[in-house]
């Protein structure tokens, strides 16, 4: 009986119309908010190799600024660039101040009445007062230009002693580079933020730092000759061979699904 039926089917191979649609291997794969930043620093006019590096996770070692003989009148241009790797985000940056410390008490400070290094006192020294830094949002030719938002200027007084400031590049209530509260970091494309600092003065009310207008293409708009004219007359012995040091941290928050974060609601 049963092998009957079977002869039966198979003389009626064909003779059906059929399909099939298979969907084989369905796959959740979690996706990456994976940040990576590079670094191009220019001390003076000239190339700094060791803070110059291509987008990459940073690690120990890795330094914005690592100068060991600054003067006055000593200028700084350097330009991060961050990348979320194709996903949109949320963007912070913190800022810690660790040291502004003696160090150690030359002839010319004593002369002025500084005091000997206190060793269990990190922000003894006075060589923070003395640099001035300015942050803006770059539109990646290391140049400050007349439509890009200054984030940040002035000396390191906005970074009271060893308390971690907080400034929102991108999240619910501001994006630096498009003006827009709610706009998070396109993941397609990288954003960049330009640092300058002076030992001196570096004031924009004096004028002593000028935006290019919104071509920044002229002669002198390269990093090499911009974007400070620091004056570094008026900085006193006080400083003489102390240090300052600074933590810079950079966070990515996934901005799907989080649309209320703010770079000031996370505790560290
Ligand atoms: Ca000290
Ligand atoms: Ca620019
Ligand atoms: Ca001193
Ligand atoms: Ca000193």
């Amino acid at each position: 009986m049963i092998a009957v039926v079977g002869v039966v089917v198979a003389g009626a191979t064909g003779a059906f119309f059929s399909d099939t649609e298979t969907s084989t291997g369905n796959t959740f794969t979690a996706g990456a908010i994976d940040l990576k930043i590079d670094n191009s620093a220019w001390h003076n006019g000239l190339p700094v190799q060791g803070s110059t590096w291509n987008p990459k996770d940073l690690v120990l070692g890795d330094f914005f600024f690592n100068l060991s003989d600054i003067k006055p009148g000593d200028w700084e241009e350097d330009t991060i660039s961050l990348h979320v790797d194709n996903n949109d985000a949320w963007a912070c940056v913190d800022v810690t101040l660790t040291k502004d410390d003696e160090v150690s008490l030359k002839e010319p400070e004593e002369d002025l009445g500084d005091v000997a290094d206190e060793v269990s006192d990190l922000f003894d020294g006075e060589l923070a007062q003395e640099l001035q830094f300015m942050w803006w949002a770059d539109d990646g030719d290391n140049v400050l230009e007349q439509d890009e938002e200054v984030i940040n200027s002035g000396n390191l007084g906005w970074a009271p002693e060893g308390q971690t400031v907080k400034v929102t590049l991108a999240d619910a209530n501001d994006n630096i580079w498009t003006g827009i509260g709610g706009d998070p970091l396109d993941g397609e494309q990288p954003y960049y933020i330009g640092k300058a600092f002076c030992m001196g003065n570096l004031d924009e009310e004096d004028s002593t730092y000028n935006p290019l207008d919104n071509a920044g293409n002229e002669d002198n708009s390269g990093p090499d000759a911009r974007p400070v004219d620091c004056d570094g007359k008026d900085v006193t012995n006080w400083s003489q061979s102390d240090s300052v040091m600074m933590d810079i941290s950079f966070r990515a928050e996934q901005a799907r699904n989080n649309p209320d974060f703010t770079c000031q609601q996370i505790n560290n």
